[in-house]
């Protein structure tokens, strides 16, 4: 059998520390994102420096370092964890000989190869031709050194100018199929709204294992991996988290610290299911040293995304890997904020967990006592769907006495949906 490694790409990989101590969790993560875009990573070069160069990004003499150890690995691609302007990416390979990728190149890249749906397929070409795009603007293209392409060439037009209009006509016929797919994305949001069932989102730096406990809560097998950006179209799953009580919790793509904007853009109808959600699970790596700074760059994504209202349950995740943790739960002075330690590999302090998605998820609910008329059968029916009912009996006029669980508005809504007059209803 023929094998694969040959297909492999031989990586070399750059880092430069621009803060005075050297940021290895920077360097470790970098490391792992390229791995996990299936490269090889044949050598790593560090420096520290005060400020980029505009030319090279890196000094003269660190980039004929990069150039003799890229020859000696026969290193295909070197990669750079960091933003390059166009004229650098350039600059670079005309001085090195081997082509050059930067942090946001090689992130579209892994999204590119993670893809599977249609409307993940076409928010990450999306993101690549906006990528693209501005680099031709700014004067420069890979494209613009695959010349030819007889008879697409418009007349008098020069190489440039024909790729920025093919890229400009594929931006909008791919905007307009994005449209479509989102109308259909809306119109089954505004069918679960109806429906009345909370939507519950996980959320997280990517790896933190949000995967691994949509799987352990919700039975489902998406593929959780220790690679960066394992996931990346969403997931739904209903769920039950109390007694009769329903949710529908959705597993989506991971953030990562300098997440490239072109993809924040690109996937806002992915990341509506946030903004859109009842309620944010924030899954935590308890184990990262760097614990904190992620927790902020997560909560940076979901204010560029008009997320920050909805409110957050912290999962702290992987305990497991800590004996001296065990499962527990740290509730705010004002009970609105939560923490809970759990482990979803082997399932402890999840029971929190589901305790406190109840809790919130019910916190504006309260009892109401109900006669339910026998021709109002499907307000009954309606009301098993949502998990509202507590208690109910049949009267002797064959309708129904019923104890529910339920925000008022709600029930107002239903009531009006059904043309009942909530007042009859009541039990006095
Ligand atoms: N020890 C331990 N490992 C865990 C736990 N939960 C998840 N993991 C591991 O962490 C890695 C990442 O898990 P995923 O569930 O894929 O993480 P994710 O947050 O979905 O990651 P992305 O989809 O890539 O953003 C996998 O190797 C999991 O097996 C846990 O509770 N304990
Ligand atoms: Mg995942």
């Amino acid at each position: 059998m023929e094998s694969k490694s040959a297909d492999i790409q031989r990586a070399l990989i750059v880092h430069v520390d621009f803060k005075q101590s050297a940021d290895n969790d920077a360097f470790s993560e970098f490391a792992q994102l390229v791995e996990s875009s299936g490269l090889e990573i044949v050598d790593s070069i560090r420096a520290p420096r005060s400020n980029p160069d505009a030319q090279l990004f890196v000094g003269s003499g660190k980039a004929d370092e990069i150039a003799t150890s890229a020859e000696a690995q026969a290193a295909d691609v070197i990669i750079f964890n960091h933003s390059l302007t166009p004229a650098q990416e350039r600059n670079l390979e005309k001085h090195i000989n081997v082509r050059v990728i930067d942090r946001i190149g090689l992130i579209l890249d892994i999204f590119a190869q993670r893809a599977r749906s249609y409307e993940g397929k076409l928010q990450v070409e999306l993101a690549q031709l906006e990528h693209l795009s501005t680099r031709l603007i700014r004067g420069w293209t890979h494209l613009e050194r695959q010349k030819g392409g007889i008879g697409l060439r418009g007349p008098g037009e020069t190489q440039l100018e024909t790729d920025r209009r093919l890229i400009g006509a594929r931006i909008k016929l791919i905007k307009r199929r994005l449209q479509k797919v989102h109308k259909q994305r809306d119109l089954s949001r505004q069918q679960r709204k109806k429906n009345d069932i909370p939507v519950v989102s996980l959320v997280g730096y990517t790896n933190a294992g949000k995967s691994t406990l949509f799987n352990y809560l919700t039975g489902a097998n998406v593929e959780a991996a220790n690679q960066l950006f394992a996931t990346l179209d969403p997931t739904l799953r209903r769920m039950e988290v109390a007694t009769g009580r329903d949710i529908i919790l959705t597993d989506t793509v991971g953030f990562i610290r300098d997440l490239p904007h072109e993809l924040v853009e690109s996937f806002q109808a992915t990341l509506d299911e946030v903004r859109e959600a009842d309620l944010l699970i924030h899954v935590i790596d308890v184990d990262n040293e760097q614990r904190q700074q992620r927790i902020d760059d997560v909560n940076q994504v979901i204010s560029l995304i008009g997320a920050t209202e909805v409110t957050q349950i912290e999962v702290y995740n992987k305990i497991d890997n800590y004996p001296e943790i065990g499962p527990r739960i740290e509730l705010s002075d004002n009970g609105l904020n939560s923490r809970i330690w759990l482990s979803s590999h082997t399932g402890k302090g999840i029971e929190y967990l589901k305790e406190e998605i109840a809790r919130q998820i019910n916190q504006h609910r309260q009892a109401h006592y109900l006669n339910i008329p026998v021709t109002a059968g499907q307000l009954r029916a309606k009301l098993f769907d949502i998990g509202a009912v507590r208690h109910e009996d049949v009267n002797e006029k064959g309708g129904w006495t019923m104890e529910i669980e339920l925000e008022e508005f709600r029930l107002h809504k239903l009531c009006e949906e059904a043309r009942l007059d909530i007042s009859q209803l009541r039990l006095q």
